[in-house]
C-alpha cells in the first residue's frame, strides 16, 4: 500500500523584513509614484515632515518630491525598523 506523505504547508507569516531601501534619486519637485506590493500598510514619512504618505496594501499613491536639492530620510511611521532615503538631485 503506498504510502500517502501528507504535505503540510505552513504559511510564514509575513512580517516586515528590516528593509532598507536604496536612495530613490527624482528631480527636485518630481512626482514620486509608490507602490505597495506588501500586505500590510506602510508609511512614506520624512523624517523633517516634508511629505508624509500613506500606501495601503496593494495600493500605489502619488506624492511630491521636495523642491530643494538634498537626501530626505523617511521612515514607516507603522514599522520603525523600515527606513529609507529619498535623494532629490
Ligand atoms: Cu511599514
Amino acid at each position: 500500500m503506498p504510502s500517502r506523505r501528507h504535505h503540510q504547508r505552513r504559511r510564514h507569516p509575513t512580517h516586515p523584513s528590516s528593509s532598507r531601501t536604496s536612495p530613490t534619486s527624482v528631480a527636485p519637485g518630481a512626482t514620486v509614484t509608490v507602490t505597495n506590493d506588501d500586505s500590510q500598510a506602510h508609511t512614506v514619512t520624512s523624517d523633517d515632515g516634508g511629505f508624509d504618505v500613506k500606501v495601503g496594501s496593494g495600493q500605489t499613491v502619488t506624492m511630491t518630491a521636495p523642491d530643494s536639492a538634498g537626501r530626505y530620510g523617511f521612515v514607516c511611521s507603522f514599522h520603525a525598523n523600515m527606513s529609507g532615503v529619498l535623494v532629490a538631485e
